[in-house]
């Protein structure tokens, strides 16, 4: 057993998770008697927003919505002799396939959220902040806006907040269900009424974003994970993780684990303890790939399985923490039929803006349902790297990139499974079962 095998699991007592099991966890007299809004009414009566700026920065806090830039270096970019308004945009379209962190964050702690919108709102100076929403997703729209309303009732938003002098109004937007929203420049396109598409990076939106002014968008757990750093002190939070990648995160784990869920740990654990968390592989089975972050990162496998899931580790072994959405897959799933599935979803929320990405991934679709039904023909297997190579790095934006990411890493690792589909169809190398994900 290696050294890393056999570190034990980092104790931690939740923190973004510490009230999903409590009764009617999501109305505000549960938050508050966990000391929920104690944060925002120390940091609006004792802090300036610079302080609050300082301590997330200290804290290390990286963004958990899959790129992990530095929270509070965001937030120092915004210029405040920019005589715009600035706005706080929390990005809740969650919809990276695997991904489903913020959704149960949402539907059990809506309240530390919205004290986590309070907090950021202040530092950046903000007086009006939006929490878009995936609107396919109702029960999470109307427990944040049953949330506001209950913040709205208690004082802890609106005018005055506390005699603070400080106002901040949020509003709810429901998103009509498109990937790309979760983009964040097409994010700000749908915000402002339009079709949701990229917008060209420079400017950033922490300089140009919504209505053009000054705008931070965050994801939800980036968001949530404020107040308990403004709770306990950069400090605490900076003890958990690795040298780089600090705090504590959640971690989807779905597919074939007997247990599967969300589970809170620091960053730097391995999926080895994480699959030991959920229960192991399901019985009689082995681990066969894996994403760390989502179908948007290249699949690792089991040789991957002690490589700490901090940004460092995982991107020397190849692929990206991206989300934490660890898609666990067995000996059963046919890999050419995983890649296909993800490919089809690229296809289909491809917003068609720009040519490699509209049409790469009609194309990557055609040639890997080919393969699927065994009627591969000569010289596919390049044509499919070949594809991704002139989608990657020659997209819009990041949609385009990530469709490349699974099939680039699949025929890396799996290249036999390709080959076999010259002759031979997925379903009878991988017959489908009741239990069989892909
Ligand atoms: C000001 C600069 N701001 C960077 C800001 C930028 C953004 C953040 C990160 O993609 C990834 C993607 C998916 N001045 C700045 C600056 N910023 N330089 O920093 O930017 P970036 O471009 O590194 O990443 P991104 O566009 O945010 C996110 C991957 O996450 N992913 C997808 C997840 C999907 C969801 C979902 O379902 N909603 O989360 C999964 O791994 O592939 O690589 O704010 O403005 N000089
Ligand atoms: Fe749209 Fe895809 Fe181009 Fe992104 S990469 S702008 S999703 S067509």
């Amino acid at each position: 057993m290696t050294e890393q095998q056999a570190r034990p699991i980092d104790p931690l007592t939740p923190v973004l998770s510490a009230d999903w099991g409590e009764k009617r966890s999501w109305t505000l007299p549960v938050y508050e008697t966990g000391g929920g809004y104690r944060a925002a009414r120390r940091a609006l009566a004792e802090m300036t927003p610079e302080q609050v700026v300082g301590e997330v920065k200290d804290s290390g806090l990286r963004g958990r919505g899959g790129a992990g830039f530095p929270t509070g270096m965001k937030w120092g970019f915004i210029p405040q002799d920019n005589p715009n308004p600035k706005y706080l945009v929390v990005n809740a379209d969650e919809s990276e396939p695997g991904t489903c962190k913020d959704t149960p964050l949402m539907m059990a702690s809506p309240h530390l959220l919205v004290e986590g919108v309070i907090l950021a709102s202040y530092a950046i100076r903000a007086h009006h902040a939006f929490i878009y929403v995936r609107g396919e997703i109702l029960q999470v729209v109307r427990r944040l806006q049953q949330a506001v309303r209950e913040a709205y009732d208690a004082g802890h938003l609106g005018r005055d907040i506390h005699g603070s002098g400080y106002d901040l109004d949020v509003v709810v937007h429901a998103g009509a269900g498109a990937y790309i929203c979760g983009e964040e420049t097409a994010l700000l396109d749908s915000l402002e009424g339009r079709r949701g598409q990229p917008r060209l990076r420079p400017p950033f939106p922490a300089v140009a974003g919504l209505y053009a002014s000054p705008t931070v968008i965050n994801n939800v757990e980036s968001i949530a994970s404020v107040p308990g750093i403004i709770r306990n002190g950069a400090e605490w939070f900076a003890s958990m993780g690795t040298e780089k990648s600090k705090g504590h995160v959640l971690y989807s784990l779905s597919g074939h684990v007997t247990n599967p869920g969300q589970f809170e740990a620091p960053l730097g654990i391995t999926l080895r303890e994480l699959i030991d968390m959920a229960g192991g592989i399901r019985e009689g089975h082995e681990l066969k790939f894996w994403t760390p972050g989502g179908s948007s990162t290249p699949i690792l496998t089991a040789e991957h399985l002690d490589v700490p899931l901090d940004y460092e580790a995982v991107g020397a072994a190849g692929s990206m923490l991206g989300t934490r959405a660890l898609q666990v897959f067995d000996e059963t799933t046919s890999v050419v039929r995983a890649v296909l599935r993800w490919t089809e979803f690229y296809k289909h929320e491809s917003c068609g803006k720009c040519t490699p990405c509209r049409e790469g991934t009609w194309w990557l679709v055609q040639t890997l349902k080919r393969l699927e039904a065994g009627q591969g023909e000569e010289g596919d297997i390049e044509k499919l790297v070949d594809l991704c190579d002139n989608i990657l790095g020659r997209s819009f934006c990041a949609l385009g990139d990530g469709a490349t990411s699974p099939i680039t890493s699949a025929v890396e690792h799996f290249r036999e499974e390709f080959e076999a589909g010259m002759h031979t169809p997925a379903w009878e190398l991988f017959p489908y079962r009741a239990s069989t994900v892909f």
